[in-house]
């Protein structure tokens, strides 16, 4: 049995509900494929996710880490292609506030997702959940966490597969806040756990 370390995000800026908390919570310690999920929350917090990131990757030691946030606005999910080398963006849950910062002072500018993503996307759709690849995770936490898990792949241990997947709005946030599109819990659940299976078929 393979493991995999998912990882969600507490609720930042207007945003008072992260549905990515609620679907790691439900689907920790479940078996998908040949993977058995063992679930994290990430703080929202330059300074911090980065280093639990590592800390539960270094603790797990697992075979593949999935990473969700929300991307508030999008309708669809969206695995990302790509993670580069900057910190920016509004103020973090503690206060950072970076402008075009690198997330490590001599790091690669950018790291490609190790995850079957186009493969993803194609068993999303072919169930009926609207997605596509993302070429920006933009340079906020989501975008920190995934650099940081490729680059400790990339310098540590070549055979653990990393990325990320933004997911839209649950209908619960959007009832809070009034103006994006959303899903329903249960759909943006089923479609973390087709990309799973995708990743248990498909990962190399
Ligand atoms: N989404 C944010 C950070 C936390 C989250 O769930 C992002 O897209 O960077």
């Amino acid at each position: 049995m393979k493991k995999l370390l998912l990882n969600g995000f507490e609720p930042f800026l207007k945003y008072t509900i992260n549905p990515t908390m609620k679907i790691v919570q439900e689907l920790d310690g479940l078996t998908i494929g040949d993977y058995i999920i063992h679930s994290e929350v990430l703080s929202v917090d330059f300074n911090a996710s980065g280093d639990e990131l590592l800390a539960h990757i270094k603790q797990l030691q697992p075979d593949a880490v999935i990473s969700l946030g929300l991307a508030g606005g999008r309708f669809k999910m969206t695995p990302e292609r790509i993670a580069i080398n900057f910190k920016d963006g509004e103020r973090d849950n503690v206060g950072n506030n970076p402008v075009d910062e690198p997330i490590h002072m001599n790091g690669e500018p950018a790291y490609l997702s190790t995850l079957p993503i186009r493969a993803m996307v194609n068993h999303l759709t072919a169930n009926g959940l609207p997605a596509e690849i993302s070429n920006s995770a933009g340079t906020y936490l989501c975008n920190n966490v995934m650099y940081e898990g490729l680059a400790y792949a990339k310098s540590n241990n070549h055979n653990m597969l990393s990325g990320f997947l933004h997911m839209p709005a649950s209908h619960e946030l959007a009832i809070q806040h009034g103006n994006i599109p959303s899903w329903s819990h249960e759909d943006l659940k089923k479609g973390v756990q087709l990309c799973i299976e995708m990743l248990s078929e498909n990962g190399q």
